[in-house]
């Protein structure tokens, strides 16, 4: 189908704006932020490999500039593109320790949303070649417009959340995002610049048989954990599932809810809440799992009505088709029971 018959993301985010209920174009200017910026980062990312090649990496580059981690100066960008554009008050971002306050010169502190973002999520690919992504998650304030952003405005339960999002960029790159009604897909034609919707209202099927996770890390796994492998392991109905686990959430994510499966992220021996952290890449990706009709749990409990307490803090994650969680929170719950 030629380009010109597809709709953009720009078309897409004027044609929508009407289904929000905050449509100011505020938001539209936020959107259109994080969609500069993923290009920004996608043509760096692409071109690590070149630095690398031509041995510019960890150095200065050709232009005897400093050579900054991808994932700092994916971070920079990020903030960059969204701090000038007037329509945050805040940015809380993996890559820091506190959240940003954002004094707009036009507005002030009179912005109303916050985002929180992980800026190039899984980024020891990149040195292998391996795809990586950007996750972004979107609140509205709940101080008041006009006064500096706080901690609260950052630490809301993800069910608050109004909008979530992640950038992958792999074979080709994709913005995925919902604003509560439903989740679209879009793909980057790098030639144009230009996002085209590619997959519209994305849903996770029911069933899957694919799971994901390190199980380098069996040994440590929590019993119900382990119950729940061996289930997927054994030769019974439709199984055995098939293992499939890159090491970069937005990838196993992506190819999930094309394709039916689980990813875990579970606790462990001595990371008792696991790895992933809740506001900026469980939360975002358990608002897009489930507003494609997946499910996302922390194996007991749904990830969205955890009270967040810290802006760092970690959550097992167990996300996807539905009925496949389902069965690993039985596994779960049967365990508990026998404690
Ligand atoms: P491990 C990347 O660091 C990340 O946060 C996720 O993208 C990925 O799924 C996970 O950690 C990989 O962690 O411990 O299996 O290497």
């Amino acid at each position: 189908m030629a380009e010109q018959s597809l709709q953009t993301l720009g078309e897409f985010l004027i044609e929508k704006q009407d289904d929000f209920q905050y449509s100011t174009g505020e938001f539209s200017r936020l959107l259109s932020a994080i969609r500069l910026a993923s290009k920004v980062v996608n043509r760096e990312v692409n071109k690590a490999g070149i630095a690398d090649i031509i041995g510019v990496a960890g150095k200065t580059n050709i232009q005897g500039e400093a050579q900054q981690k991808l994932d700092v100066l994916a971070n920079e960008i990020f903030i960059t593109a969204l701090s000038q554009r007037e329509v945050v008050c805040g940015i809380a971002s993996e890559e820091n320790d506190d959240y940003i306050e954002i004094k707009s010169a036009a507005n002030g502190h009179l912005s109303k949303y916050v985002v929180l973002i992980d800026p190039l999520d899984g980024s020891s690919n990149i040195d292998v070649n391996v795809s990586v992504g950007t996750i972004f998650s979107i609140y509205r304030r709940v101080t008041e417009p006009g006064n500096p952003v706080e901690l609260k405005d950052f630490l809301q339960k993800g069910s608050a959340q109004i909008a979530a999002g992640y950038v992958v960029y792999g074979s080709s790159t994709m913005i995925v995002y919902t604003t509560g009604n439903g989740v679209n897909g879009f793909t980057l034609d790098p030639s144009l610049g230009t996002y085209y919707l590619s997959h519209p209202k994305m849903q996770f099927p029911s069933e899957g048989k694919i799971y994901s996770v390190n199980e380098g890390n069996y040994i440590k796994f929590p019993q119900g954990v382990k119950n729940y492998l061996k289930y997927c392991q054994m030769m019974e109905g439709d199984r055995p599932y098939t293992s499939r686990y890159i090491g970069s959430l937005v990838s196993d994510f992506h190819r999930n809810m094309i394709k039916g499966g689980i990813y875990l992220y579970p606790s462990y021996a001595n990371a008792p809440n696991g790895k992933l952290r809740l506001l900026y890449e469980c939360n975002p990706m358990a608002f897009i799992a489930e507003q494609a009709g997946g499910k996302a749990s922390n194996g007991f409990e749904r990830i969205m009505d955890i009270e967040p307490t810290e802006l760092h803090q970690r959550v097992p994650f167990f996300c996807g088709s539905r009925t496949m969680v389902e069965k690993a929170e039985e596994f779960m719950r049967m365990d508990a029971v026998k404690d």
